[in-house]
């Protein structure tokens, strides 16, 4: 099974290689407009034609902070993906579960969950998943802003460790594009564009099936200059 992942489109949609299943974590919508009933005409029109462009046999999606319409509107009920808040599904064979949740950043934002709300969130993911794609990294782990301090989740860490699932895919630390295995977990974080919104050269990542994981650790692409500006999550 070939499985490609991204997050941080921020509405960029790029080609993705032929694959049987996409992993979108989140941070979907155009930054140019962050109102519900934008979002919804967006993800009905744009997005919508893009997956329809049959890149990947299924796609699993998660929302993000910046995903408004999927906490405060009507999001469109008949996309051709299946969206995860807290859910679990299952594709050949492997078993997902996913959900939005990022710590507390600004007001502006959504699905935003201190670390107590967060807790109750993560404490129901399931034991036994092969993959766990979520919006942000646990606490530690290609978490690291641009001036290195750790931006993740203590919460979502606990609960990987709890219930181990083989493949943990995320973003919305721009800086921290990378894959690394801890433990026998495998991490990948999938960001598309770079701390200034920016493509520059990443593209969607090609990730180890669940069963089979890679050994040691390796960037996906160009390492994301660090030193850039100020923080895209
Ligand atoms: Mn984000």
């Amino acid at each position: 099974m070939v499985i490609m992942a991204t997050a941080d489109l921020h509405g960029d949609l790029p080609k993705v290689p032929r694959c049987d299943l996409l992993l979108i974590a989140g941070d979907i919508c155009p930054l140019m407009n962050h109102a519900p009933g934008y979002q919804r005409q967006w993800l009905n029109y744009k997005l919508r034609r893009w997956i329809n462009r049959g890149y990947a046999k299924q796609v699993v999606a998660v929302a993000g902070n910046h995903d408004r319409v999927f906490a405060l509107g009507e999001p469109p009920q008949d996309m051709p993906w299946t969206y995860l808040e807290g859910e679990e599904t299952t594709v050949g064979g492997l078993r997902i579960w996913g959900g939005p949740w990022t710590p507390p950043i600004h007001d502006h934002w959504v699905f935003q969950a201190d670390e107590e709300q967060a807790r109750a969130h993560w404490e129901r993911i399931p034991d036994g998943l092969d993959i766990l794609i979520s919006h942000g990294p646990p606490y530690g782990i290609l978490d690291e802003d641009e001036t290195g301090e750790h931006q993740g989740d203590k919460a979502l860490r606990d609960e990987i460790l709890r219930a181990r699932p083989k493949l943990v895919v995320f973003g919305h630390i721009h800086t921290a594009q990378a894959i690394v295995q801890r433990d026998g977990i495998t991490y990948a974080n999938v960001s598309l564009l770079d701390n200034d919104y920016r493509r520059s050269k990443r593209h969607p990542v090609q990730l180890p099936a669940p069963t089979t994981p890679i050994a040691g650790s390796r960037r996906p692409g160009p390492s994301p200059n660090a030193a850039a500006s100020a923080g895209a999550r």
